[in-house]
């Protein structure tokens, strides 16, 4: 089974929440110039029939009292990050397809999290535990059945299509909800009097081809409850890094370790917010004549622990000879896995236990840095700390 979750009027939701003021109000989000369009509305907004893509004049005719937030694209991406984190609790199997929606597999998760039902209140409860916003989920045994069936009790909805139910459910599910009818193949099957994916079924297989061609052959499929696309899991980034251009060239390689502990506290938090771990570890350094050099060591095991990116980046610049004045040092991580990929175990636990307690250092620094911002905590002794 497939569960398909969409935030509930995603951006107006968030302005809602950072905003107490805006609860219960008319919220419009969208470009404040004169040809701005309306990005989504707030529930109660779109009682006055304002929606996504409207002109904003427009929806300020439909709704004088609405308020009109201009969007902040940065603070939606972070709560997406989380959300699609969150996610992950419930299977490996979670492919996002826009900022506010992704798809589940929870095929074979019965056993740990009950039935599908049971599992999507609980991805309900989870998502509003994690940011204090509400979804709706679809239950269905393909994917494109789960995301008609996240759409049918917005908001907060939960609708479950059982595999028993699917026949009767496409036989009177209207074309224009199917993804892939537009405008266009809506008209055209309109005139051929077909109102349903009931109705496509009906007709002879032959007809839908001729008239729609390679689309025919997906409706066909789609009209017999038949869809092969699977969930796809995130495909993750390749890599991760931070850099900084110095205020003044250096050769002082202990000036330079004070830049990149900072940088590997940065790359580590960004790798444990993406739910990543890599295993390659590299520095960059470019001289002031603009020659670069990398160097890079790959580790037994991936990490996403900001000590050990430290410890590593550390010693590739030990062993580097730094003969000429460097303008820009910097550290990354590669080879990125998710980290609910397995790896192999060490030979010995010993470095395992070692890291154990840095672990639980970086999730209190994140959680301080998430609560007081960037900068709020930082690492004091520098490497003798570290040794
Ligand atoms: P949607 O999920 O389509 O809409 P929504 O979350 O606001 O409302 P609901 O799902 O409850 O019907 O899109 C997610 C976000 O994407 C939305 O909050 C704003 C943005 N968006 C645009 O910027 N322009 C658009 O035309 C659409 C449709 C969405
Ligand atoms: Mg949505």
């Amino acid at each position: 089974m497939i569960l398909h979750i969409d935030m509930d009027a995603f951006f107006a939701s968030v302005e809602q929440l950072d905003n107490p003021e805006l609860r219960g109000r008319p919220v419009i989000v969208g470009g404040h110039s004169k040809r701005g369009v309306v990005s989504t509305a707030s529930y109660e907004a779109r009682k006055f029939g304002v929606h996504s893509a409207m002109p904003i004049f427009q929806a300020k005719q439909k709704c004088p009292e609405g308020i009109i937030i201009p969007p902040r694209g940065a603070r939606y991406k972070e709560l997406s990050i989380k959300i699609m984190a969150a996610l992950h609790d419930f299977s490996p199997l979670v492919e996002p397809v826009s900022i506010d929606e992704a798809y589940v597999d929870i095929s074979g998760c019965e056993r740990i999290h009950g039935t599908p039902e049971e599992t999507a209140t609980r991805v309900k409860q989870k998502i509003y535990d994690t940011v204090n916003l509400n979804c709706s989920i679809g239950i269905a045994p393909t994917k494109f059945l789960a995301k008609i069936a996240s759409d049918m009790d917005k908001p907060n909805g939960l609708t479950i299509i059982p595999p028993e139910k699917v026949t009767e459910f496409i036989d009177t599910l209207p074309v224009q909800k199917v993804p892939g009818v537009g405008k266009a193949t809506f008209q055209q099957l309109e005139r051929l009097g077909i109102k349903t994916l009931g109705d496509v079924q009906r007709l002879p297989k032959k007809i839908v081809m001729e008239k729609f061609g390679k689309y025919g052959k997906r409706l066909i499929e789609l009209a017999s409850g038949i869809d092969r696309s699977r969930v796809i899991p995130y495909s993750t980034p390749r890599s991760v890094s931070s850099e900084i251009t110095l205020s003044e060239n250096t050769c002082d390689k202990e000036l330079l370790k004070k830049h990149m502990l900072n940088q590997a506290e940065e790359v580590g938090r960004e790798l444990r917010k993406k739910g990543v771990k890599g295993k390659t570890i590299s520095i960059k350094i470019k001289h002031a004549d603009f020659k670069q050099v990398t160097r890079s060591v790959t580790l037994f095991q991936p990490t996403q622990s900001s000590v050990v990116i430290y410890k590593e980046s550390s010693k590739l610049l030990d062993t580097y000879d730094i003969n000429k004045n460097v303008r820009l040092i910097g550290v990354g991580v590669s080879g990125l896995l998710s980290v609910d990929t397995p790896v192999q175990m060490e030979l010995f636990g010993a470095d395992k236990k070692k890291n154990a307690g840095w672990e639980k250092v970086d999730s209190v620094v994140d959680a301080i840095t998430e609560k007081f911002g960037k900068g709020s905590i930082k690492k004091a002794g520098i490497t003798d700390v570290l040794k």
